[in-house]
């Protein structure tokens, strides 16, 4: 019986610990339009637009290093691949989230693979809250990464994963969504091109609270039963 209580009581720790798990791939794209994204957990969806880029390249281009910006793994290692140029209506990739788990969800980065081509492509990278359910104004910038190196058409791209915890809103209610956007920018020539691939948002459904109290309250009373069993030997 005692090893009993304690297997229990372990499991209930670990059942509290395990609903605040770490931030997992929500949903991502590495090559896909609209809603065909590369994954998406249980009751997320999306859709990633290209209107805005300069075209979507089906080969000869892409991150190969088969992650979802630095160490997410699942990313196809080839094409296709998104490209950008430094003009207006030809510089950005714009996608959307849609949290329909029934419980809010904690969005928590956001990861991308990004490559400058050739010396003169966009350098610099805007990331940026685009609209949706977040308390946030539209368009609030999160971060701004400038590339270390030229990676070249088809290569192992530059990884970012952009935290959005200095966000003052980063939770989706159940059938709430949110959009993003990664903005190319500063080329020497307006015509060459970088490209964006393996492009994710990661995060966590957020306990419900009645959950998180059921099992303190069932931990609680197998503490309590274990007490008046042994004579309140511990
Ligand atoms: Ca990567
Ligand atoms: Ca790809
Ligand atoms: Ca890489």
């Amino acid at each position: 019986m005692r090893f009993l209580e304690k297997w229990l009581i372990c499991v209930v720790l670990f059942c509290i610990f395990a609903a605040d798990a770490s931030a997992d791939l929500l949903i991502a794209w590495d090559g896909g339009e609209g809603a065909n994204s590369a994954t998406n957990a249980t009751d997320i969806s999306g859709t990633l637009f290209t209107d805005a880029l300069n075209d979507v390249l089906a080969s000869g281009g892409g991150s190969t290093d088969g992650t979802f910006g630095p160490v997410l793994t699942g990313a196809s290692s080839s094409g296709p691949v998104y490209r950008v140029v430094d003009q207006g209506g030809k510089n950005r990739l714009t996608f959307e989230i849609v949290n329909n788990t029934g419980s809010d969800l904690n969005l928590e980065s956001i990861v991308f693979d990004y490559s400058a081509w050739f010396p003169d492509s966009p350098l610099s990278v805007r990331v940026q809250y685009r609209e949706g359910s977040l308390a946030l104004p539209d368009f609030t910038e999160i971060t701004t990464v400038t590339v270390a190196g030229i990676a070249g058409k088809l290569g192992d791209y530059e990884d970012f994963a952009v935290s959005l915890s200095g966000l003052s809103d980063t939770v989706l209610a159940d059938g709430q969504a949110a959009t993003f956007d990664l903005v190319a920018y500063n080329a020497n020539l307006n015509n060459t091109a970088g490209g964006f691939d393996n492009v994710g948002i990661t995060g966590s459904v957020v306990p419900e609270p009645a959950t998180l109290g059921l099992f303190s309250l069932t931990a609680v009373i197998l503490l309590i039963c274990r007490r008046v069993s042994f004579g309140g030997m511990f």
